[in-house]
This record gives structure tokens, sequence and C-alpha cells, in this order.
């Protein structure tokens, strides 16, 4: 299907306009909330200010304050406030420098303008009189490396507010919603033009650039670094090196990679096989694996228990795909699961690639551990309606982890002829992002791939 990307994502678009209203109505809730909390009267959101590098006049890649963006598509917007008083239409302090070296913020117009005060400034010093006098009773939430950029407020994130905010942002709205699944489609169409740059015998370098230009995004726009990593790379589960010249053989490819929308972020990884049918069988398995954990997030679900249920179904595949021998129970005891599946099953996303909020029990702010022999785990929490989240289980040649498997009983439960037969694919990933729902769920990924 051909698609008309900027029609899709353009901030004129009618369909998220349309659910926008409800959007603000509930970041507004929330933060009255907080203020509540914090025993304030107004919020002042910043969106953040370029990193300078050191001894340098580089500007860094403007990242926004999270905060920040999920009040309004505002990615670009640096110096620039959002000031929310409870019961009053929210003032967005915008800044537009007179500047001739950037490229200044454009017009402020779009499907989000109309749901707020807007107050054009030109110059920083010019901030301070949109302000609430009453400096006391504001609260400020974002980053400041320079003092100046509070205007005098002295609460900086206070814990009360900010927990529950962060608690607050694992529930996406339908607005959330609508963008990620175009983040969703945006990602999908960059992973069939990588997938197509890897069959036909592209070095990593290249397959970025394919997938770059199909979800047009230049790198700093990317939610995250892609992981593009051919035969043995995809092993390193932060693979980020891109080999300019294609491996002598190419086996396999593993690749992570999301697309940004409206600050939305998608958060994907497909694995294939070139050719070899052992492999395309073990990513089968994986593929079929991946699936019944997606079928079991529904509302109620401990994502902990998901955790170690995985553990215990990849125990399971090992040994049928003859890495393994040895009874579940015995291979999650000895740590062979965790040798080959070493990293957390998921992890909430939004705003954020790994967006916050993931250990916290309540809006107190009261933490969830990880369970013991899982530290890695960014997801700890009861699965709540409409959060979306990653599933994504792996499975890796790592001989660091391996190698720590030997002279300990675990040692005769790994088939390490198989394991040498691996070890030139690397590994296997399969990331799907996934909204939670009552005895149901909505796998953002596959339906997007199933609609190009
Ligand atoms: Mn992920």
């Amino acid at each position: 299907m051909i698609c008309n990307m900027n029609d899709d994502y353009s901030d004129k678009n009618a369909a998220l306009g349309a659910l926008y209203a409800e959007h603000i109505e509930i970041v507004s809730a929330r933060h009255d909330h907080a203020l509540e909390l914090a025993g304030a009267t107004h919020a002042i959101i910043y969106s953040g200010n370029p990193k300078i590098a050191f001894l340098d006049d580089y500007q860094m890649p403007f990242k926004p304050n999270p905060h920040f963006v999920s009040w309004a598509p505002l990615t670009h917007l640096p110096f620039s406030y959002i000031v929310f008083t409870r019961g009053e239409a929210p003032i967005l302090i915008y800044y537009q420098p007179h500047d001739y070296w950037h490229v200044v913020p454009g017009a402020a117009d779009g499907y989000w303008a109309s749901h707020f005060d807007i107050r054009i400034v030109h110059s920083r010093e010019d901030v301070a009189e949109h302000l609430p006098e009453e400096r006391e009773k504001c609260i400020f939430v974002g980053e400041i490396d320079d003092d100046a950029m509070a205007f005098g407020i002295e609460r900086v994130n206070p814990n009360a507010a900010i927990n529950a905010l962060h608690f607050a942002r694992g529930m996406k709205t339908q607005y959330e919603l609508a963008i990620m699944r175009l983040a969703s489609r945006r990602g999908a169409i960059g992973h069939v033009a990588a997938e197509a740059a890897f069959r036909d015998g592209m070095a990593e370098f290249d397959i970025h650039q394919a997938y770059c230009k199909a979800v047009s995004h230049v790198d700093p726009e990317l939610p995250y670094g892609n992981i593009i990593g051919l035969n043995e790379h995809g092993a390193v589960l932060h693979y980020t090196d891109l080999d300019r010249e294609p491996p002598a053989v190419i086996r396999s490819f593993l690749i992570d990679a999301g697309a940004h929308v409206h600050g939305y972020a998608s958060d994907i990884t497909r694995t294939y096989s070139f050719g070899e049918k052992r492999f395309q069988d073990l990513i089968d398995r994986m593929d079929a694996m991946q699936q019944d954990i997606v079928n079991q997030v529904q509302v109620g679900v401990d994502f902990r228990d998901l955790q170690i249920g995985t553990h215990k179904m990849l125990a399971g595949l090992l040994v049928d795909a003859e890495l393994a021998n040895g009874d579940p129970d015995t291979l999650l005891e000895t740590g062979v699961t965790s040798a080959f599946f070493p990293h957390g099953l998921g992890h909430l996303l939004g705003v954020q690639v790994h967006d916050v909020g993931g250990f916290m029990e309540n809006e107190t702010g009261t933490i969830i551990d990880p369970p013991s022999g899982h530290p890695y785990l960014r997801l700890t929490r009861v699965l709540e309606e409409d959060m979306v989240l990653t599933i994504e289980p792996g499975l890796y040649l790592i001989d660091m982890l391996l190698e720590n498997l030997r002279g300990t009983p675990a040692e005769g439960h790994v088939n390490w002829d198989s394991v040498d037969w691996l070890r030139p694919f690397g590994g296997i990933r399969i990331e799907d992002n996934v909204r939670v729902l009552i005895n149901d769920r909505e796998n953002l990924t596959r339906d997007a791939f199933a609609q190009l």
C-alpha cells in the first residue's frame, strides 16, 4: 500500500486533533493531582535546552524534556515553558528567538495550538513576565543546568509530584495510542526496507541508510541508535558499530530499530536468516514463543511472572532445539537460560523508549525490585489497561556468559557442539510493542506490518 507519510505524521492530522482534546484534559487532571500532592498551585514545565560540547560551541542534538512532550508534540522547542494552573488553560511560553544562525521554530500552529494560551517570546528575559508572580507556589518540572532558567522557582522536580506524573504516564491516552500506532507503522516501513537491503547483501552501514531513508529520519531523529548486526554482531546486545563492508559470508541479521512520531517511539526487533534452514527453524521457534508470551499480556498480569515464565518457555525451546538438555527448572536454577537470555523481557514505551515508571508500585514512588537473578528487568509492575510495553525475548551466543557455566552444574546441560554451530549466527531477538487490555491485548507492531 502506498502511504503518504506527510499526511499521517503532520500535526495538521485531523484524526489526532480530535483525540487531542481528551488527551490534554487527562494530562491536566494528572497535573492537578500532582500539584495537590506537592502542595503547590502552578506547574512550570521546561522544554530544556541543547547541551554544548565541552570546550566547544557545538550543540548536541536537542533531547526535549519528556514531560513537556507529553503535553504537546513540540519536540524542537528549546527554552520554552508550559505554565499549568489548576482550572485554567495552560500557557505556552513559546521561545522564538531572533537568530540567523539556526532555523527558529515556526508559527505556533497545529492541532494542539488552540488548547494553549500562547505567548511568543523572542528573548529569554521575556519569559519571566509570563510566569506566576508567587514563585513559592510553583513547582518546576524539567532539567536545569543554568539556575537562571528556573526564574527563582526553588522547588525543582519535587518527588511527590514527579512520582505521581511518572506513575500515570504508564497508561496511554487514546491520542497517545493513535500516535504510537503511527510510530509502529513508520518503524515497520523501515524494517521492510532494511530486510530487503539485507537480502541484497548490503553492509550494515548501507542497511542502516536504507532504514533511515524509509522512515525519513536522520540519525538524531531516531528514538535510539539503530542496532544493525550481521552474523556474530547479533550477539552484542547494544551493537551500534556499522561495518562499511559486508562480511565475506552473510548468515544472519538482527535489527533493533524504531521510529518517532510527535515525540513518541516505536521499538521493534526482528531477526532473519540468509538461507540457513537450521537457523531459520530456531527463529521460527523463537517467534512462536514470543507470540505465546504476547498472548499472556493482559490487565492484572505481574510482569515479573512473565519474565520467569519466559525463562521456563525458553528452557523448553533450548531443549527442543538441542542447544541444552535437562528439565526446565534445572536449566533455570543452574543459570543456563540466563546465559542465553541475559536481559529483561520488556519495558514500558512512550515518549521515552524506556519509559519512566516501570518499577513503581504506586504513585508515591514505592519501588518493586526485579526478581532475584533478573537484575536487568526494567518493568516489574502489575499490568494496567492501556499500558504499552515491549515483549522482546532473546537467545544469544555470548561466549563470556556461556564460559561462566564451565565447571558448574550447568556445564553438562549445555550442548556445546550446538553452541559452536550457533556462534556464527550471533543471536535472535524478536520484539513487539503491545498495548494492555482487559483479557486481551493489541499488538501495535504486528498490526503495523500486516497493514503495509
Ligand atoms: Mn526494547
